[in-house]
């Protein structure tokens, strides 16, 4: 199986965890979209009743137009089970995200949520986290002095940009720095320091939140909790 199939047969295997009545954070990128696409299939098929909380503006269109009910997490008075994708998982289940842009409301919905499952083609699966850059969200006023102080520090930023050469937005419009790493050695102390630096809105390191993951492999999905 290609990663693609890969990622559909997570998808379509996590949903089998949505029981009716539940409240289900929706994550956003490849993978979680095969789940939604399963899900709405649920929803049309079994008459599964559920809402969905989405992370991001794409993944609520997605759900909406599945027939998915779908509020936002300040509409619901808690998250049973959020499904979202990774970028990387460490072997001590820590993981980054934000490779969708994603990761502020992604990181919100999570932290609001009872589980948190991700699910992950095996490509995501990592001995150490930092081969993939760290996303940060950074308000637009001031990025410029928040880059130049995360260059001093040697944490090798770059500023996400479109093929227009034109800034990435997150749904609420601010921009995106990633940082170019290659291994992080102490993630805590690094998102520690992060959320300090004034400006920057939220950081990709997603620690001690995961309860499930589910790994894509060749020869089926692998459930690890
Ligand atoms: C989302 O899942 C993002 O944080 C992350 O970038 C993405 C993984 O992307 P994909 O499933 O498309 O490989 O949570």
């Amino acid at each position: 199986m290609d990663q693609n199939e890969l990622k559909k047969l997570v998808g379509e295997e996590a949903v089998k965890f949505i029981e009716d009545n539940m409240v289900v954070g929706l994550g956003t990128g490849s993978t979680v979209k095969f789940m939604v696409d399963a899900l709405g299939a649920r929803v049309k098929n079994e008459g599964l009743h559920i809402v969905g909380v989405p992370t991001s503006n794409r993944t609520a269109e997605q759900a909406r137009s599945l027939g998915i009910t779908v509020k936002s997490v300040d509409e619901v008075d808690h998250i049973d089970l959020t499904i979202d994708g990774a970028d990387e998982i460490s072997n001590d289940f820590q993981g980054i995200k934000g490779g969708g842009a994603a990761h502020l409301f992604e990181k919100i919905v999570a932290t609001n949520s009872n589980k948190v499952m991700w699910i992950v083609d095996e490509s995501k699966m990592v001995h150490k986290l930092g081969k993939f850059p760290l996303p940060l969200e950074v308000i637009p006023y001031g990025s410029k002095q928040v880059f130049k102080k995360l260059e001093k520090k040697g944490l090798h930023p770059e500023f996400r940009m479109d093929e227009q050469g034109k800034h990435v937005l997150t749904d609420s419009e601010n921009y995106v720095i990633d940082l170019h790493l290659g291994e992080i050695d102490h993630p805590h102390e690094l998102a520690d320091y992060l959320i300090k630096e004034v400006g920057i809105v939220e950081q990709g390191l997603f620690l001690d939140m995961v309860n499930t993951v589910i790994v894509g492999r060749q020869d089926g999905p692998e459930v690890l909790q």
